[in-house]
């Protein structure tokens, strides 16, 4: 597989270069290797994707919403065919281990095209009638929007924005993020197969000042960001001078809360996949995880016992279920983190270094006895860090999982149904779990409360993000004027 894209951008149905940007090199973390460079968009290639995105969006909303559906459609089921190639690609980008990408990369990208490629035909407005006269609302799309992603899911992202919007009849121009360039790439090229018109999902590449030029471009109606929270403030800002539409995905300091009556093994396996799946790289994971005091030291010696079973090592390979940090910036992140927990005084139980080896590996970290008020509690690490605190009764731990800015996910672990819905009922998040953790199938709104977003993404939610209703009061009778 070669992985030098043909250019660097998709606009109007063609790969495009522009040697000009400033380089953006695709480095395998696994390794430290250059795969690839890419150039980041110059203001004429931006020019030029929002000029082709204008004129498709126009023609395309012209399409019978079940037409534009079946693009979609078609296009996920391409997706699934090349489910092995797409997966390699996202592990060479991201250095996700390839069991984790064969099943949850292309194949949730290809769930959403399929998902509002199907509501596509649904999307309606409404008769309201008001006696003689009556009023018919007519949903609109909302013109060219730009997708912002970031780097730990480019596939899912790039589909997860461009399934409903296109669904809707807008164009859009995504910008993957700089340090997982490829993916999106292939996500346009299999639209185009799949029948999309020229020009109705184009990917710009570069940095933040890319992004920041597609933000604030009078041609562009409404702007998506997957990214941190610092990001979505100075976008959201920017989108709200020009009065723009915005979805806000951020991160998320998220609670997870076992009770004493918990399944030992299902806390813990959620445990592990709320902290370590993807090296920990997922916002809406569960990084403080609240443990009753009575069971605290048999939930962590499970947890370590298991946590020694994960199989560090090369993405490629099948058994790996530990992969590198998506980047050398990023574990330099986590090892300062990492010391910031053994200075302010956590109990290390396992991991807490970087591997020997080649690649930007940090070893899956558990600390113990973590309080509130220490920064490993309080501020999103993004790394496979998981920070183990310890309570006595429910109100006290709703009131402490509560006390964040965040909002993003929260999860309880019990056997009482009663406590579950009433605790779940009680936490300042938008998407939780009962005696699980970190599913997000495309059929539920996905986003944050607080400053952990704005909006939903999936689900028939994400339509209201990317639609907008017209109201038509009709008269029946004669215009009754004052004079
Ligand atoms: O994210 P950024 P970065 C966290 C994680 C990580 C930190 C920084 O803790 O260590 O953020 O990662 C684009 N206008 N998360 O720098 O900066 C940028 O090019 C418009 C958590 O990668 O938020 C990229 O495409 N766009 C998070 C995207 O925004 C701008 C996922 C995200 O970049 C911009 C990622 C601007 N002014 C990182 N500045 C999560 N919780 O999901 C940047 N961008």
């Amino acid at each position: 597989m070669t992985v030098q894209p043909k250019g660097s951008h998709f606009i109007n149905g063609a790969y495009v270069e522009d040697t000009a940007g400033d380089a953006i090199p695709v480095v395998f973390a696994a390794t430290g290797e250059t795969l690839a460079t890419l150039h980041a968009g110059t203001p004429a290639i931006i020019d030029q994707a929002l000029t082709a995105a204008a004129a498709a969006q126009r023609e395309w909303a012209t399409w019978s919403p079940r037409e534009r559906g079946r693009v979609l459609t078609r296009a996920a089921q391409i997706m699934r065919e090349r489910n092995e190639d797409l997966s390699q690609l996202e592990t060479l980008d991201t250095g996700k281990p390839i069991q984790e990408t064969r099943v949850a990369d292309a194949t949730s990208g290809a769930d959403a095209l399929e998902y509002f490629g199907g509501l596509a035909g649904s999307l309606t407005g409404e008769h309201i009638p008001l006696g003689e006269d009556w009023v018919y609302t007519v949903r609109e799309p909302l013109g060219v929007c730009v997708g912002i992603g970031a780097w730990n899911y480019p596939t899912q992202i790039a589909c997860w924005k461009a399934a409903p919007a296109l669904a809707c009849g807008n164009a859009m121009v995504f910008k993957p993020s700089e340090t997982t360039p490829l993916c999106a790439l292939k996500v346009a090229e299999i639209l185009i197969e799949a029948g999309l018109p020229k020009g109705v999902f184009n990917v710009v590449q570069g940095m933040g000042q890319t992004g920041a030029q597609l933000v604030t471009d009078p041609r562009v109606d409404k702007v998506s960001l997957t990214g941190s929270p610092a990001t979505g403030k100075k976008v959201y800002a920017a989108a709200a001078a020009e009065m723009k539409h915005v979805t806000m995905e951020l991160g998320g300091k998220s609670p997870m809360i076992v009770f004493d009556d918990a399944d030992i093994e299902n806390a813990v396996g959620g445990a592990i996949l709320g902290n370590f799946y993807s090296s920990g790289q997922i916002c809406s994971n569960g990084t403080r995880v609240f443990v009753h005091k009575s069971i605290k030291e048999k939930f962590l010696a499970r947890l370590a016992e298991r946590t020694s079973q994960a199989v560090i090592g090369d993405p490629r390979e099948d058994e790996t279920s530990i992969g590198p940090m998506v980047s050398e910036a990023q574990m330099n992140i986590v090892l300062g983190y990492l010391d910031k927990g053994k200075a302010e005084g956590a109990r290390l139980i396992c991991g807490g270094t970087r591997l020997d080896r080649d690649g930007f590996y940090i070893a899956p970290t558990v600390f113990a006895d973590v309080t509130d008020d220490m920064t490993i509690a309080r501020e999103e690490i993004f790394g496979p860090v998981m920070a183990v605190l310890d309570f006595d009764d429910e109100a006290e731990v709703i009131a402490r999982a509560n006390d964040t800015p965040y909002g993003l996910a929260a999860g309880v672990f019990t056997k009482d149904i009663s406590r579950a819905h009433r605790v779940i009922g009680q936490l300042q998040a938008g998407s939780c779990f009962i005696n699980s953790y970190n599913d997000a199938p495309v059929e539920a709104p996905f986003g944050g409360v607080k400053a952990s977003g704005v909006g939903r993404e999936n689900s028939k939610q994400a339509i209201e993000h990317y639609s907008q209703m017209k109201s038509v009061y009709v008269r029946m009778g004669d215009v009754e004027a004052p004079f």
